[in-house]
């Protein structure tokens, strides 16, 4: 399994493991590789007020995706991700009108570029979506659908006296999945974009975890949003991977010093690590705020950070570089000293990238439970 983690550099590793370079492009290639996708479906199905969500970004936001009632997206345009640049998020036009043509569509929208297309409806599939669905079949990417406002559904049949949320929720269900027998039963995702933590998103986004390449699957969970303590989990367990990966790379998880690896290159690659960490992990100051905003908190914002996490917000802030969170990674190591050329060996880089998640998968835990997510 570990076989597709195997870049070229990552060959050049395990051939030479005393390659600092080889190493550090080892973890440099797993935690910046790129994921693309496309969002698309008829006008005012919700394909902006995803992305925002998505990408953790209220509607209103500098940089978001322009929602609205009349009709907002007339051409392709790219979202990245505020943290993971290498995470893009492709808004399409609406595919809504009479004549539309998924040929002309998909190649206008030039379909390579994308990983996987997510196809939105925030009533049940039209003839539209199922030809776009088909032609993306016919170009041999992978489709998603989305049935999207479910919050509004849920509102609207809470007013009858027999209302049943699973009823509903089924039924909602079974009818768009009518509409799809034609593409042999895809699932259907039913999604809040204005709650993600309900209904179906996390489901959604297990599915797109297990169909990715390997190598996607770094940057699908990075990105995702912590909708919950699972999905911190899942996140958690991810960056356990890449440690993992790096120690095998690194000469067998060697415990005698690698030569020429000098603890200065190894911080930068164990500073990208935990940076990673504590924007996956939604601890970074703006998603607090995002958070305490959501479940009306406002104490969260004010809440006792671990050292690690205070250095990693200096680090963010002030944006001077790795230096000094350099130094303070050395003082957590003993014996390596902070000069350049002071060697460490792989299990103390090892060690000090478990400790170091820990301590931020930690932190992160309790921040959710002061937030009440389960
Ligand atoms: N209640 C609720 N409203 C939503 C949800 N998602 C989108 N909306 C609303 O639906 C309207 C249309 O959403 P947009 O995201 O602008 O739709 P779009 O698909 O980007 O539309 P175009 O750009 O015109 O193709 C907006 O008023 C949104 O606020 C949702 O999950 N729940
Ligand atoms: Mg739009």
């Amino acid at each position: 399994m570990m076989g597709n983690l195997f870049s070229k550099k990552t060959k050049e590793a395990i051939e030479d493991p005393g390659s600092a370079e080889a190493e550090q492009g080892n973890v440099d290639h797993l935690l910046n590789v790129s994921l693309t996708i496309a969002v698309t479906g008829e006008t005012g199905a919700g394909k902006s007020t995803f992305i925002n969500a998505y990408r953790g970004v209220d509607d209103d936001d500098k940089g978001a995706a322009e929602t609205g009632v009349s009709e907002t997206t007339a051409e392709p345009t790219p979202y990245q991700h505020p943290t993971l640049p290498n995470v893009v998020l492709w808004d399409l036009p609406g595919i809504g009108s009479p004549n539309f043509k998924a040929k002309t569509y998909v190649k206008e929208m030039q379909i390579d570029r994308y990983d996987f297309f997510l196809i939105i409806s925030s009533v049940r599939f039209r003839e539209n979506d199922l030809m776009l669905a088909k032609e993306i079949q016919k170009q041999k990417k992978k489709f998603y659908f989305i049935r999207s406002k479910i919050d509004e559904s849920i509102r609207a049949e809470e007013r009858m006296k027999t209302f049943n949320r699973e009823e509903t929720l089924s039924k909602i269900r079974a009818d768009c999945q009518r509409n799809l027998k034609d593409l042999g039963n895809p699932p259907v995702f039913l999604i809040s974009s204005w709650n993600l933590s309900e209904f179906d998103f996390e489901e959604l986004v297990s599915t797109l975890n297990s169909e990715l390449p390997e190598q996607k699957q770094f940057a699908l969970l990075q990105s995702a949003p912590v909708t919950s303590v699972a999905m911190l989990e899942k996140k958690v367990a991810m960056f356990h991977k890449v440690i993992l990966a790096a120690a095998i790379v690194s000469g067998g998880i060697a415990a005698a010093p690698v030569p020429g690896l000098s603890f200065a290159c190894d911080t930068a690659m164990v500073t990208l690590f935990f940076t990673r960490c504590y924007y996956a992990f939604g601890l970074d100051d703006r998603s607090l705020e995002k958070l305490s905003e959501r479940v009306n908190k406002p104490e969260l914002k004010s809440r006792e950070k671990s050292p690690l996490l205070k250095e990693l917000v200096k680090t963010s802030v002030v944006r001077m570089g790795a230096s000094a969170l350099g130094e303070f990674l050395c003082s957590l190591v003993p014996g390596a000293g902070t000069g350049a050329a002071a060697t460490i060996s792989f299990r103390m880089t090892r060690d000090l990238l478990e400790s170091g998640l820990k301590e931020l998968a930690d932190e992160a835990r309790k921040m959710l439970r002061e937030a009440g997510l389960k």
